[in-house]
């Protein structure tokens, strides 16, 4: 099964990062996955060099960390394949201007950032290149991204009936549960690297005690029933959602165990902890060997060049270049 898919280092990965997108990687992975530390897409907001360049190797390593293995799947840094920007620069007049001021991801970002850059606007488009280029059949990615795999679907088709067949049309791959984790103390938002408060996100890296005082401080409700409902119960819900996906059991049959919160988030602090711990050790180790994980991204990024390669120059002749 071809698949593809990305993350941005933006900052630490979080808990949505890893049960809506990551974890789910790693139970797929085979010789046709390709797994990319998307770094042009960080540059969309203000970021300083050295802290792109740290973390987009933090992320390389949190990669590895969490289970992608290197001789199995294809695992590399997007700028390393000059391909992504090339084939977006197509895309982009492939796109309508309407198209990407419909994105909610950009409307949320654009509120809080001074004046944004043109990339932050534009970034689905190279996200659409991004997946295209390994002729994709599945993206897996947490909720928050469907309506930019739409966007992409919608320009894979126009592409191909505007100059021919070119672009196989690739679907979106959502967990059953924990698509859409949440912001702890912010319920109603996604949590996020970049916007969260420092006690709505769970990161990966965090320590045992920093993971217990984030849970225990979550927002919850009054009602003191512990039960599902996103309308009403929103934050106790999400509680339900990260433990029933860590533990791999439907959201009620975690709910019926429980019948005080302060129960449920001390059951679930030592839960999140003692599943994170295997990964936090590995990701020191990994980053411990730098020229090892080098190593492993340049051979990571020749693999990915020798697939996307064809695939740009096949829509570059389409359009008539070349
Ligand atoms: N809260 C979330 N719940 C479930 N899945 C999530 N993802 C992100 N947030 C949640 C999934 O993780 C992957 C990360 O993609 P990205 O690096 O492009 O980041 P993003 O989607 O823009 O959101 P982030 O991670 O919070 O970063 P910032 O704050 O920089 O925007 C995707 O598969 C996404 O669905």
């Amino acid at each position: 099964m071809r698949i593809f898919s990305g993350m941005q280092p933006s900052g630490d990965l979080h808990l949505g990062n890893y049960l809506g997108a990551l974890r789910q990687w790693v139970a797929s992975q085979n010789p046709d996955a390709f797994y990319c530390v998307v770094d042009l897409h960080a540059l969309t907001l203000p970021i300083e060099p050295a802290t792109l360049a740290r973390q987009r190797t933090e992320l390389f390593a949190t990669f590895l960390a969490a289970g992608l293995d290197p001789e199995v799947s294809t695992v590399f840094f997007q700028s390393d394949v000059a391909y992504h920007a090339q084939l977006n620069w197509l895309l982009e007049c492939v796109v309508s201007f309407g198209e990407l001021g419909r994105m909610t991801a950009f409307k949320e970002k654009a509120a809080r950032a001074e004046g944004y850059r043109v990339g932050l606007f534009t970034y689905p488009v190279l996200m659409a290149g991004d997946i295209l280029l390994y002729e994709t059949e599945e993206v897996p990615v947490g909720d928050d991204q469907r309506q930019h795999l739409e966007l992409c679907r919608d320009a894979a088709q126009r592409f191909n009936h505007r100059y021919g067949e070119t672009f196989r049309v690739p679907r979106a791959v959502v967990p059953p549960v924990a698509a859409r984790v949440m912001d702890l103390q912010e319920p109603t938002r996604k949590m996020s690297k970049s916007l969260s408060s420092p006690l709505g996100s769970i990161f990966l890296v965090d320590s045992p005690e920093a993971i217990a005082r984030k849970v225990s401080r979550a927002v919850t409700d009054t009602d003191g029933e512990v039960r599902p409902d996103r309308e009403r119960k929103p934050g106790l819900t999400n509680l339900l959602e990260i433990f029933a996906s860590f533990e791999g059991s439907p959201v009620e049959s975690v709910a019926e165990r429980y019948t005080r919160y302060g129960d449920l988030k001390r059951d679930l602090s030592e839960l999140v902890v003692s599943s994170l711990a295997p990964i936090r050790e590995r990701y020191s180790e990994l980053l411990a060997a730098p020229e090892h994980l080098a190593g492993l991204a340049a051979r990571g990024a020749a693999a990915a060049a020798a697939v996307a390669g064809p695939v740009y120059q096949r829509a570059a002749r389409a359009m008539g270049l070349g």
